[in-house]
């Protein structure tokens, strides 16, 4: 988070202490006093610090603390699923949100806007560059009816395997 080449440990305690950070194997700070219901971490404005993405559930949406310095609110909506993963290679992270059946799947990209990934809401997402070239896949799984599919190189998609893990 802070960029010195030491990764924090993001803890999260529940409703009663909030969500805490271990800074560069040393001490503890609080990060929030709510305690979030999903997060992850990934550099979406590209500078070497790692963003870490919050959903703080229906009342709030999602937020991302910036830089180890400032909140941003990312979207009113509380996401079901997100993943980051720098899917077009330019060295900034997108968030991939999975916002439910009534929107599914959108992609924060380079840190500036929203674009639709897909329409359906799947059961899981990762994101691994599984061919090495630099843009990083999208590997979802969309259920009983379709199976897992794979968003390559933030240009086409291609069916993994009929079955749905
Ligand atoms: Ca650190
Ligand atoms: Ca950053
Ligand atoms: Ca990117
Ligand atoms: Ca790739």
């Amino acid at each position: 988070m802070d960029g010195n080449g030491q990764d924090e440990v993001i803890v999260n305690f529940g409703p009663s202490y909030g969500i805490w950070v271990y800074y560069n194997n040393a001490s503890w700070v609080n990060l929030h006093y709510l305690s979030p219901e999903l997060r992850v971490t990934g550099d979406i404005d590209g500078n070497g610090l790692e963003e870490v993405i919050i959903d703080f559930g229906p009342s709030y949406g999602i937020w991302v603390y910036y830089n180890n310095a400032s909140w941003v609110n990312l979207h009113y909506l509380s996401p079901e699923l997100r993943v980051t993963g720098d899917i077009d290679g330019n060295g900034l992270e997108e968030v991939i949100i999975d916002f439910g059946p009534s929107y599914g799947i959108w992609v924060y990209s380079n840190n500036t806007r929203w674009v639709k990934l897909h329409s359906l809401s799947p059961e899981n997402i990762k994101t691994g560059d599984m061919d090495g070239n630099g843009r990083g896949e999208v590997i979802i799984d969309f259920g009983p009816s379709y199976g897992i599919w794979v968003y390559y190189n933030n240009s086409s998609w291609t069916q993994l395997h009929y079955l749905s893990p």
